[in-house]
């Protein structure tokens, strides 16, 4: 009885390591994607943040604020990688109060500074930048 005791033991002891080690594995697990927000148009024709850092496998969701239409152009010539810079761009306008779309990521994008703009305010200095780090 006693052996079956310290039996159930080690058995309870071993379970409780191999639960620490899987939830330790699960947990430590690098780079949950994340999810950033910039508004388009705060306190005047600008991106808030102006300058948004991120890591491959996020997503951008770009939200109007006040004074739309807006949308957002990445320019080829101020990116490391102009194919994906063309790709990440959202031509059509948010128009609608609150509107937003989505700019995902890819998970092997080049690190580095990527310029965007929005095109009916760009004169006006409503340029931002999105950080892959
Ligand atoms: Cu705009």
């Amino acid at each position: 009885m006693r052996f079956i005791s310290s039996l159930s033991k080690s058995v309870a002891l071993l379970a409780s390591v191999v639960m620490l080690v899987i939830s330790s594995l699960v947990f430590s697990h690098p780079a949950e994607a994340a999810n950033h927000t910039v508004t388009m148009g705060a306190g005047g024709l600008q991106f808030s943040p102006k300058k948004v850092a991120v890591k491959p496998g996020d997503t951008v969701t770009f939200k109007n604020g006040m004074l739309p239409p807006h949308n957002v152009m990445f320019n080829p010539a101020k990116s490391p990688d102009s194919e994906l810079s063309k790709s990440l761009s959202h031509k059509e306008m948010a128009s609608k109060a609150g509107e937003s779309f989505d700019v995902n990521i890819p998970a092997d994008a080049k690190v580095g500074d990527y310029e965007f703009f929005c095109v009916p305010h760009r004169g006006a200095g409503m340029v931002g930048h999105m950080v892959v780090e």
